[in-house]
């Protein structure tokens, strides 16, 4: 006989308040009363479950073993006897039934020729909360389009007659072989968008030779991406520091044990960026409404999706930490977030890795410069000390990278690599895994064309007289406008009324 115990419905529907608060999730029945003022989500959304199955809202936002790595035993009630539960009939809303229909009418895969096609498809299939989230950027967005508009103030001075025949893009970042110049930077919640999320990415990754990064708040769980890896297959992890710093260090040295080959730390988050797509997609959504209603005191209601569970994030986070981090790993440390000259030269001092010039997707501080601008201000003065060229520090950037020709630009000018994050994130919303490939094969073929015309046979033949940047830090000049881009970007709207 199990000793397993088996809840019914009308017993859980009793637990349906602060005093007593049990939820249902994946079919197992948890008491999370006293984990109520804990939760980085506020204790709002949980009662919202309280007594009911919670699994669809949970699914998207925590990976699998949230919950079970977060209670302790004794709250681990039982199992639900599935037949006692009353089937709640949800109502598929005209905004969902719409997003279906998209979906079985998206242009074929072979369609798509380019990486902004995946988020023209994307915009339309996934949830509108999904593409808040997603797409959203800070304040008035304006880092957002420099991210892209930065690499087109950037012209290339092509090289001829070198016999192109053959060209290589593979490379290697921090040791690890990669088949494209190109990792897959991390972002967040990527169930919010497909039901195998961030895995998608992981498989993908290891049919092409391609260095996935996973992100501290992926959907999947860490565990299930390294498993879905081939053993030799090399992954990255980008770290939130968390204000518990024991957390932090079980986190890291678990990675490590998994054969992680770097961590990547971000930097550029103490607070989360107000991204007023996702602000207001919350404020105006079912949430923000009940929120409003109750008068509850304990949640902002201007918090989207991101800032609601960003709560657990250090911002006391400072340099005198890196020695601690060097002494919990041996992995390679990259600071993920640099913005300066002044702050590459620090990095480089403290003993790190790498670097990744960025500035977060345009999610953090606005009007902060592109990764490529900052590029070409840091390598001089990482030069002038004799800390660059060194193998053994390596200058990433991430942020509105396109093209292949966006990122021979950035090598051109330094980078070892580019992190490419809402590409591939699109890519899979819209078309799973195959969409991923897709992206990548993409990828290839640019690659190929745009170093034959450039006249570069491999990465190492990249180099800064490849390009003219003179025009880079000149904010005001006139570039062409990027059709393809001002097509799918959304602009920001403004408040609207309440219905009377
Ligand atoms: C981002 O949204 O930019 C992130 O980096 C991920 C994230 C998601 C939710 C809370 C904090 C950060």
């Amino acid at each position: 006989m199990s000793d397993i115990r088996v809840l019914s419905g009308p017993e859980v529907a009793e637990h349906a308040n602060r005093e007593s608060c049990w939820i249902i999730v994946h079919g197992k029945v948890y008491d999370v009363t006293e984990f109520l003022p804990e939760h980085p989500g506020g204790q709002a959304i949980i009662l919202k479950y309280a007594g009911k199955d919670a699994t669809e809202a949970y699914e998207p936002i925590h990976p699998p073993d949230a919950i079970t790595t977060n209670l302790p035993p004794d709250k681990h009630l039982g199992v639900i006897d599935a037949s006692t539960v009353a089937k709640v009939v949800k109502e598929v809303t005209a905004e969902e039934k719409q997003r279906q229909k998209y979906m079985e009418a998206r242009p074929s895969l072979d369609t798509i020729i380019n990486l902004h096609d995946f988020e023209t498809v994307a915009r339309k299939v996934i949830s509108e909360k999904a593409w808040a989230y997603y797409s959203s950027a800070s304040d008035d967005e304006i880092t957002l389009r420099e991210n892209r508009m930065a690499y087109q103030r950037v012209w290339f001075r092509p090289r001829i007659l070198r016999d192109v025949t053959s060209v290589d893009w593979s490379t290697t970042i921090l040791g690890q072989k990669s088949s494209l110049p190109v990792y897959i930077s991390a972002t967040a919640l990527g169930k919010l968008g497909h039901p195998e999320g961030e895995l998608c990415l992981t498989r993908a990754a290891q049919n092409h030779g391609v260095i996935q990064m996973i992100a501290t708040l992926a959907s999947c769980s860490f565990d299930e991406m390294v498993d879905a890896a081939k053993p030799d297959q090399p992954l990255f992890l980008q770290l939130y520091v968390n204000k518990d710093r024991e957390i932090t260090k079980k986190y890291v040295q678990h990675a490590e044990a998994r054969g992680v080959k770097a961590l990547f730390i971000t930097v550029d988050a103490p607070q989360l960026g107000r991204r007023e797509k996702d602000m207001r997609m919350k404020f105006v959504g079912e949430e923000g409404v009940a929120k409003v209603q109750d008068g509850q005191s304990d949640i902002k209601k201007d918090e989207g999706v991101a800032r609601a569970i960003s709560s657990f994030i250090d911002p006391s986070l400072s340099w005198k930490d890196i020695p601690w981090f060097r002494s919990i790993t041996k992995m390679p440390i990259i600071l993920k977030g640099i913005a300066t000259a002044e702050d590459a030269i620090l990095a480089y001092e403290s003993g790190v890795q790498g670097i990744v010039l960025s500035n977060h997707g345009g999610r953090q501080l606005d009007t902060a410069r592109s990764g490529l601008e900052v590029l070409v201000e840091v390598i001089p003065a990482l030069r002038a000390r004799g800390y660059f060229p060194n193998p053994n520090f390596e200058i990433f950037v991430d942020g509105g990278v396109r093209r292949a020709s966006d990122v021979l630009k950035a090598i051109a000018l330094g980078a070892t690599a580019v992190g490419v994050g809402r590409p591939f994130l699109y890519a899979f919303c819209s078309y799973g895994q195959d969409g991923v490939e897709k992206a990548i094969q993409i990828f290839r073929d640019e690659f190929e064309m745009n170093m034959r015309l450039l006249g570069a046979r491999t990465i190492d033949e990249l180099v800064p007289e490849m390009v003219d940047a003179s025009a880079l830090s000149s904010h005001v000049v006139l570039t062409p406008q990027d059709t393809l881009f001002h097509n799918t970007y959304v602009p920001l709207a403004g408040a609207t009324f309440q219905e009377s």
